[in-house]
């Protein structure tokens, strides 16, 4: 190990885009025979992968090979799955079933020795159904959900590092992210873990832009703004109140000094 491998380089924040959820297809009756659990109607893929796509690929995400700084991903399955903790290694960070439901699925991300970083936890509902128009439940019979296509749920997320060894940091420089088509490159439209839009219904392969980052980081910038409205607000009632306490004690002294 060199000499600087542990040296943190102070007030430096980087981060990696990624993506994480999962696609989903009807079986045919054939498929569903040839299985030794005919029950299951859906062959499924959850997936860890980087947000950008590849040109003309019909995966979503996935253009860049994020082993450089993930050194295993485990994805929890629900408990009627044999060995429901899945690891897995190597690139592609994902793992493909069949199934019934839908459930929980509890995505760990541990990172590469090196970052000394811990590791994080996602967590994602496994969708099979079409999304609808009112985001409400609503189960379509199989042939019908069969011709709709493809599924798809997946969650766009930034995982950053703050103060990055300076080891780390080099790893991850080296290693720029594809960048984000700026608007739309495909016909068919996209849908997040969003339910409520009509684009939804339509299907196709989703692709994330920059157009949908930007709304992300629109959407924590409020958030951040209102905690800090909410914290101030706060502070000013504690104030108050130490001030209201303090008048209170002095009350009490004076009564006391009294009897
Ligand atoms: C539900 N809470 O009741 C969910 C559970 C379980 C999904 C869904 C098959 C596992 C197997 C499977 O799809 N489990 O038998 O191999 O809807």
């Amino acid at each position: 190990m060199a000499s600087n491998d542990r040296v943190r380089v102070r007030g430096v924040e980087i981060h990696r885009p990624i993506i994480y959820g999962n696609t989903a297809v009807v079986l045919t009756q054939k498929e569903r025979e040839a299985l030794p659990t005919p029950d299951h109607t859906h062959r499924w893929t959850v997936a860890v992968r980087s947000a950008a796509s590849a040109p003309d690929s019909d995966i979503v995400g996935g253009a860049d090979d994020l082993s450089y700084f993930i050194k295993r991903v485990t994805f929890k399955l629900h408990d009627t799955y044999p060995n429901p903790n899945r690891n897995v290694d190597k690139p592609p960070f994902e793992v493909s079933e069949t199934g019934w439901g839908e459930f929980e699925i509890t995505i760990r991300i541990t990172f590469v020795q090196e970052s000394g970083e811990k590791a994080i936890t996602f967590y994602h509902h496994l969708k099979l159904h079409p999304w609808t128009a009112t985001g409400e439940p609503e189960i379509p019979p199989l042939e019908e959900a069969a011709k709709m296509g493809p599924v798809h749920s997946w969650q766009y997320d930034e995982i950053v590092f703050h103060d990055p060894f300076q080891s780390f940091l080099n790893i991850l420089t080296a290693h720029p992210p594809t960048p984000l088509p700026k608007a739309k490159r495909r016909p068919i439209p996209f849908h997040t873990a969003n339910p409520g839009s009509l684009e939804a219904s339509k299907g196709g392969v989703p692709e994330f832009t920059q157009e949908m980052e930007k709304d992300e980081a629109e959407r924590l910038d409020t958030a951040k703004q209102k905690l800090a409205q909410e914290h101030s607000k706060l502070v000013d009632t504690i104030v108050k109140k130490e001030k209201e306490l303090e008048a209170l004690k002095k009350e009490l002294d004076k009564a006391l000094q009294g009897t």
